[in-house]
């Protein structure tokens, strides 16, 4: 018979975290009621490193399925709940396991560079993962005329080689809400919003990144705006579950979701933006999956093993 969940679910939360010796990991894409119950709020790399570094006795990891697999991976004695279990991701999904051996089996003597959102069975035939926060500094870390096969989000991997100038083979993949951002919807709201700085990510195509002042990861554009002005005007072009922590950060600020469309199209919808797989995640199923312990995250030993390794050498780079 399934439990009923309490009328305040934040105080039934605390009151099994505290009874499940548990650790409640939060991404930035995450509801902010979600954001504010967890004990952590990162991207994937500092989840990771979270993660890896707690001792708590269950993590409940409120993020999408590939990042609940990395703590699963980093963590594979301790239960890993992920309250939607369906919560997936359009970019990890884009790099189906077989096409992504044969790609790799084309490219042979490459260094495979996979970004984390990826499936664990991808990491597996990767030499080395890396995040929006350090892709760059992983392709640096790889010695000059080594080539390397960058995976699976192409246009993060096109911001890539231009900043390290390295020439980068780069898997098709894409994230849905990345891709769809409009260039010239972008542009009219600067037009509509003189002085507003634009924070776009790195997952985002050329022609919208052209627009931008600062280009980077969620944490990278969190801190352009801590150490920005006080009340300046930000026009966020990522998943804006990120606004909730900015707005903290900067109270007096002023945040504007950029539209989403099909690109080249003006215009487009503020709400396609929203990242359909991070919000299947409820703080009433953050409450049940603590409640009833499910689901959780289960991979083959073999798979965590031969999918540990790109992490942990990613992690040693820094
Ligand atoms: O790596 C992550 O956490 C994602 C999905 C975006 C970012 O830039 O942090």
């Amino acid at each position: 018979m399934p439990a009923t969940p309490p009328v305040d679910l934040a105080a039934g939360i605390r009151d099994l975290k505290a009874r499940l010796k548990a650790v409640i990991l939060a991404h930035y894409y995450q509801e902010g009621e979600i954001q504010d119950i967890a004990d952590f709020v990162g991207d994937s790399l500092q989840l990771a490193r979270e993660a890896a570094r707690s001792d708590a006795q269950v993590i409940v990891f409120c993020g999408v399925h590939f990042m609940a697999e990395t703590a699963k991976i980093l963590s594979p004695q301790r239960p890993v709940l992920l309250p939607d279990l369906a919560a997936g991701c359009s970019l990890a999904d884009s790099a189906e396991p077989e096409a992504f051996r044969r790609f790799v089996a084309a490219h042979p003597g490459h260094t495979v560079v996979t970004y984390v959102n990826s499936s664990a069975a991808v990491k597996a035939m990767s030499d080395v993962c890396c995040t929006s926060s350090n892709a760059v500094q992983v392709v640096q870390s790889i010695p000059p005329g080594q080539g390397v096969v960058f995976a699976p989000d192409q246009y993060l991997g096109d911001w890539v080689a231009r900043q390290t100038g390295r020439e980068l083979v780069l898997w098709p993949g894409s994230c849905e809400i990345h891709e769809m951002f409009s260039a010239e919807a972008i542009a009219a709201m600067r037009r509509d919003h003189p002085g507003c700085i634009v924070l776009v990510h790195p997952e985002c195509p050329a022609p919208v990144r052209a627009h931008a002042d600062v280009v980077g990861s969620t944490k990278a554009l969190l801190d352009a705006v801590k150490a920005g002005p006080e009340a300046a005007t930000w026009l966020v072009v990522t998943e804006p579950g990120i606004i909730h922590a900015m707005r903290k950060a900067r109270p007096r600020g002023t945040f504007l979701t950029a539209p989403a469309g099909v690109r080249g199209e003006q215009g487009g919808c503020t709400s396609c933006n929203t990242c359909p797989h991070m919000r299947r995640n409820t703080l009433e199923k953050v409450w049940r999956c603590m409640a009833e312990q499910a689901p959780q995250v289960h991979l083959d030993p073999d798979l965590i093993a031969r999918a540990r390794r790109p992490i942990e050498r990613m992690l040693a780079i820094g």
